[in-house]
């Protein structure tokens, strides 16, 4: 912990604090009927977002799931516009047009969330590809979950990966459900991580609630990967406490599952290991969840009183008609 500055620290478990009422204010949106459709929510899983995010560097890309607003946040994007654009306003990063499940943001090199399964390991070896003949040392990382990880594109995207020495990272963030389906029903090995052997890459598997020992896994691969190793497979273990979307009860998992997950929580974690080692105070933890509060709430605002995109909107930023007029 101790090789970064202080200052990264903090604002670390600022952003994990900030994630994590970025996605309980879309809870309660949800359930008060401010947000239709479908929300899928990564509380629970922020020392994912923000260990990922603080190992690559600025110049690498990432492409991730529907379960990623978090890690589009913790790439360094401005709140109002992540609210905005889940909520449809012509203000929001796509205008409105990506919501939740589409998401991108070019400007932070986040080719975006994705809600196919598969394809975005695929999309990241193009970028990987990119990457490798720019010849500038970035990496391109991908996240998928568990679920995603039993699909074909998973298999062939790490083969293509491998064979061409790609500068591409894969993450698998196991939070051990596909929907309703446990992990230890549909698959026949331990750990994903397994499969790198496959594939003849590296394989390795971290705790997904652990913001440190992400980081430091993250580090550790894009360290190798950069230096022209091929790709590798990363498997971080955490778990969701939410459904699998907004408004599933999860009948799938007991009460007593639930509550021994959520004892593992990450940003409680950091913040002990932060007092434990002197670098912050509770004082100095609530301070900065103080901050993540009112900067969510500015959001909010901005978000409530930007526009919806107008009609003229609807025949824009289409590959069809753009195709068409050209
Ligand atoms: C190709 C494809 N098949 C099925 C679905 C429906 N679907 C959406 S999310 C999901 C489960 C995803 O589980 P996992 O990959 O573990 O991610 P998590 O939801 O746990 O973050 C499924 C089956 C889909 N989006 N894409
Ligand atoms: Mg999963």
């Amino acid at each position: 912990m101790m090789e970064l500055p202080k200052e990264k620290l903090l604002s670390m478990y600022k952003t994990m604090t900030a994630i994590r009422g970025f996605e309980e204010s879309l809870a309660e949106a949800v359930t008060g009927g401010t947000l239709p459709g479908f929300v899928h929510l990564g509380v629970g899983q922020e020392a994912v977002h923000v260990g990922v995010c603080t190992a690559l560097r600025e110049t690498d890309w990432i492409s991730s799931t529907h379960r990623d607003h978090g890690m589009i946040l913790a790439r360094g994007a401005d709140i109002k516009r992540m609210r905005a654009e889940i909520f449809g306003k012509v203000t929001g990063y796509c205008k409105g047009k990506g919501g939740s499940m589409h998401l991108a943001v070019y400007d932070k090199r986040a080719t975006g969330c994705n809600g196919i399964l598969g394809p975005s390991q695929t999309i990241n070896n193009g970028v990987a590809l990119a990457l490798k003949r720019e010849g500038k040392g970035n990496i391109s990382a991908v996240v998928f979950g568990d679920g995603a990880a039993h699909r074909g594109e998973f298999h062939e995207a790490l083969n293509f990966a491998a064979c061409w020495k790609l500068p591409a990272l894969a993450i698998c963030v196991n939070n051990h459900y596909a929907i309703s389906v446990c992990f230890d029903d549909a698959c026949s090995v331990e750990d994903i991580a397994a499969r790198a052997a496959g594939y003849g890459i590296p394989g390795l598997v971290a705790d997904g609630n652990d913001v440190m020992a992400v980081y430091e896994a993250v580090s550790q691969t894009a360290k190798a990967i950069r230096e022209g190793k091929g790709p590798a497979l990363l498997e971080l273990k955490t778990s969701r406490w939410r459904g699998h979307f907004e408004g599933d009860p999860q009948p799938y998992r007991t009460a007593e599952q639930l509550e021994a997950d959520k004892k593992k929580d990450p940003i409680a974690r950091f913040g002990l290991q932060l007092i434990a080692q002197g670098i912050a105070t509770e004082a100095d933890l609530a301070a900065l969840k103080a901050q993540a509060d009112k900067e969510l709430q500015e959001a909010i605002e901005f978000s409530d009183k930007s526009d919806y995109p107008g009609p003229e909107e609807l025949f824009t930023d289409l590959f069809y008609t753009e195709r068409r007029a050209g």
